[in-house]
């Protein structure tokens, strides 16, 4: 019996490979417009495992697709609308990854409070000499306000993270959390106005676009901070880059920008600013689980007849 066919778009983890290549045919294709399919190979394609966007227009070319496996917890590059209406169901990674992502936002957000990585970039640079010392920090992050602009899966760890560092957390989402007693603000301006610290856990909607903009960059104030481990689409990076050479806002670290791979160079001038290549999930040990996950989605599916981990938008079962 011929073996069930995976279409593999450009690139993704090895792991993901080696453990779907025993038990399916991969058809790996490079990224282009349009999927460099003919009709024979394309009408065999059932499943799909992707890291990055699938454009609707890729799920018409592929009759017989009934799940696509997306590498990572956020799916807005997969048009999970399309799918929905065409029947397919769309796997993401939600969880395996929170840990890493919570130890990283609190790893970014110390070292924008105390400047670390500019601290051993003074000492590489060999200034650090008999009778000098590297600047106090301006900012410490003893007595802060953290709010958090997201409480799900990750957001929560992060918060867990918190309360051993002695800070007032407070948080905004749509809904309020009635197993947590952190404060909740139904706004984000609100929640900006309470805060001097924001961290940003959301994920890619029409309804988060660019909502930290010069406004809430203003409430959160001159010796405000600002953290985002979400996606980059939630900053306006014009009004970031302008607040962070003004002084209106204290400082930022950011994992996420709106155009990646492109930092613009705005963001990369001020020096209150620590810049990190989005990397919040990117270690061995979380890479993989993501790569399991996302091969086990596709196992499931096929051999079970339901995913792990479908997103709520799409179909659940085959
Ligand atoms: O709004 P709620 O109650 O659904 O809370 C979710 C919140 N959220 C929002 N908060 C305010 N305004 C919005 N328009 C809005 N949309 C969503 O974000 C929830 O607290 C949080 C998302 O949590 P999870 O779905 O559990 O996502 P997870 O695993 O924490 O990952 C967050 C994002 C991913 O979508 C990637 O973009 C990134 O982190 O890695």
């Amino acid at each position: 019996m011929s073996r069930i066919a995976i279409l593999v778009p450009g690139k993704i983890h090895e792991r993901v490979l080696d453990r779907l290549k025993d038990r399916f045919e991969i058809i790996a294709v490079p990224r282009e417009g349009t999927l460099a399919l003919d009709g024979e190979i394309a009408g065999r394609i059932r499943g799909v495992a992707v890291s990055g966007s699938f454009p609707g227009a890729w799920m018409d070319q592929l009759p017989h697709a009934e799940v696509i496996a997306n590498f990572g917890v956020g799916y807005d590059g997969v048009d999970v609308k399309h799918a929905a209406e065409k029947g397919i169901v769309v796997t993401n990674t939600p969880d395996v990854l929170n840990d890493e992502v919570a130890d990283t936002a609190i790893g970014l957000l110390l070292s924008t409070v105390r400047e670390l990585p500019r601290a051993e970039a003074w000492l590489r640079a060999g200034n650090w000499k008999p009778g000098t010392a590297y600047p106090l920090s301006r900012f410490s992050l003893k007595g802060r306000h953290v709010g958090l602009y997201g409480l799900g899966r990750i957001g929560l760890e992060i918060a867990k993270r918190l309360e051993p560092f002695k800070v007032k957390i407070s948080y905004h989402t749509r809904s309020r959390h009635a197993d947590v007693s952190y404060d909740y603000h139904p706004t984000l301006r609100g929640l900006a106005d309470a805060v001097d610290t924001l961290i940003a856990i959301v994920p890619k909607t029409p309804q988060t676009h660019k909502t930290i903009d010069a406004d809430i960059l203003a409430a959160l104030g001159p010796d405000g901070i600002l953290v985002n481990v979400g996606r980059g689409w939630t900053v306006d990076e014009e009004a970031l880059s302008a607040a962070l050479a003004s002084g209106a806002l204290g400082a930022a670290g950011l994992d996420v920008f709106y155009e990646e791979p492109t930092v613009p160079a705005d963001l990369l001038e001020p020096t209150n600013a620590v810049l990190l290549p989005h990397v919040a999930s990117a270690s061995v040990p979380t890479r993989n689980a993501m790569a399991d996950l996302v091969a086990d989605n596709l196992i499931a599916w096929f051999e079970k007849g339901a995913a792990l981990t479908p997103v709520p938008e799409t179909p659940q079962k085959a």
